[in-house]
C-alpha cells in the first residue's frame, strides 16, 4: 500500500521578521507564516502523515498564539499522525515547549536518542536536537528493525556535513531507511536517492529574507517499500524577489520609477532592485522607493557616473589618474567588480572634492 505523506521543514514559527521596514509589515508576515501552515494541512487532510523536520519555532521562546494556533490546526487533521523532530532553532530540553505543551493525541515528538514509532503500514524513525549546537552524528545510531517494513526516518540535519548533526552521504546509502526527511536547508533540495535511501529537504515553506528568494513549498511524497516519489507543492503567501535593473536610458528619476513599477509584476511580494548602468544625475533611492505600491521594497543603488571615463582619464586631476589605472585594469577585471570599484573609488574621490571646496 502507497503512503501519502507530507514533508515540511523550517517554519519557523514567531521569526522576528527584522529584515522588513516597519514592524506592521513583520506582524503581517508572522500572520503569512500561520495562513501558510494551514495551507500544508489543509493538504495534509489528504495524507496519511504530516513529517516535521526541525525548526518549527524559530527560537525557544514560542508566543501563547502560536501554540494554541498549532494546537487547533493538528486538531483538524486529527486522523492523520504528525511526527515532529526538533532542530537547532528549537531543540528539545526539559524546559522546551516539546516537552511541557500537549500538541495533541496524533502528534508525535522525537526525543533526544533514536526512537521508533511502529505503525501498520511504516516504520517511523526519529530523533531530536538536544541542544542548539548538536554535534552528535545522529544517523549512525539508527538500527532499522525491521528491513522488510517501509522504514523512514524524520530529522534535522546538515548534509554539507558539517557543523549541526553532520550527515554523510555513505552513511545514508547504508541507513536501511527509505526515506530520510530532512531539514535544516531552507533551498529546496529536490528529491535525491542514494543507494536504495531517498532523502530531501523540503526548504521552508515561506521565505524570510532575500536569501530565500523565490517559491517556497513542501513535498507531497507518495511512498512504497523501495520507492518513493515527490511532487514540490508551492505554498508560499509572499515571495521575496530580487531583481536587477538598468537605469543607464533613464534621463531623470521618473523615467527609473516607472522602470521600477513596469518590473514589478506582484505587489504582493517583497521586491529589492538593484539599479545597474550608468546614471547622469544623481539617484534618491527613499523617492524611488516611495512610489512603488508593493508589500516592501528597497532600493539599492549600483549605478556608476555617467562620465565619458576615455576624457576624464586624460584629465590632470587625481579623478583623472584614478580613471587612467582604472580602465588599464579594466581588461582583467568581471564587468560587475569593475563597475563595483570604479564607483566605490569616484565616489570616494568625489566627496574629497567636495570636503576641500
Ligand atoms: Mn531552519
Amino acid at each position: 500500500m502507497d503512503l501519502k505523506i507530507i514533508h515540511t521543514a523550517d517554519v519557523h514559527f514567531d521569526t522576528p521578521f527584522s529584515g522588513l521596514s516597519e514592524t506592521e509589515k513583520a506582524a503581517v508576515r508572522r500572520q503569512d507564516l500561520r495562513t501558510t501552515f494551514s495551507t500544508i494541512i489543509s493538504m495534509a487532510q489528504n495524507a496519511d502523515m504530516l513529517f516535521i523536520s526541525g525548526d518549527l519555532f524559530d527560537g525557544r521562546t514560542v508566543s501563547r498564539t502560536t501554540l494554541d494556533f498549532l494546537k487547533r490546526e493538528f486538531f483538524k487533521i486529527k486522523h492523520v499522525k504528525v511526527f515532529i523532530a526538533a532542530g537547532n532553532h528549537d531543540c528539545f530540553h526539559a524546559d522546551s515547549v516539546y516537552a511541557t505543551f500537549d500538541f495533541g493525541e496524533n502528534v508525535h515528538v522525537f526525543g533526544t536518542e533514536p526512537e521508533v514509532v511502529e505503525t501498520e503500514s511504516a516504520d517511523i524513525y526519529g530523533i531530536s536536537f538536544q541542544t542548539a549546537n548538536e554535534f552528535r552524528e545522529l544517523l549512525p545510531r539508527f538500527q532499522v528493525k525491521n528491513p522488510a517494513k517501509m522504514n523512514l526516518l524524520v530529522m534535522h540535519g546538515n548534509l554539507m556535513g558539517e557543523g549541526y548533526n553532520p550527515v554523510q552521504l555513505s552513511d545514508i546509502e547504508t541507513c536501511g531507511m527509505d526515506y530520510v526527511a530532512l531539514g535544516h536547508v531552507h533551498a529546496a533540495s529536490g528529491l535525491k536517492v542514494r543507494g536504495t535511501c531517498f532523502y530531501a529537504y523540503p526548504g521552508c515553506p515561506e521565505g524570510r529574507g532575500f536569501d530565500e528568494t523565490g517559491e517556497k513549498g513542501v513535498l507531497a511524497l507518495t511512498v512504497s517499500k523501495g520507492h518513493v516519489t515527490a511532487e514540490f507543492v508551492p505554498v508560499q503567501q509572499k515571495m521575496y524577489v530580487s531583481t536587477s535593473v538598468d537605469v543607464s536610458k533613464a534621463e531623470c528619476m521618473e523615467d527609473i520609477a516607472k522602470q521600477l513599477n513596469g518590473a514589478l509584476k506582484e505587489p504582493q511580494n517583497m521586491y529589492r532592485f538593484r539599479l545597474t548602468g550608468s546614471s547622469s544625475f544623481p539617484i534618491d533611492t527613499e523617492v524611488l522607493k516611495s512610489g512603488i505600491d508593493a508589500f516592501d521594497v528597497s532600493v539599492i543603488d549600483e549605478t556608476v557616473p555617467a562620465v565619458d571615463l576615455e576624457q576624464l582619464s586624460r584629465e590632470f586631476s587625481l579623478k583623472g589618474l584614478f580613471t587612467k589605472f582604472a580602465l588599464e585594469d579594466r581588461a582583467n577585471m568581471e564587468a560587475e567588480a569593475f563597475e563595483l570599484a570604479f564607483k566605490t573609488g569616484f565616489s570616494i574621490l568625489e566627496k574629497e572634492e567636495r570636503n576641500e571646496n
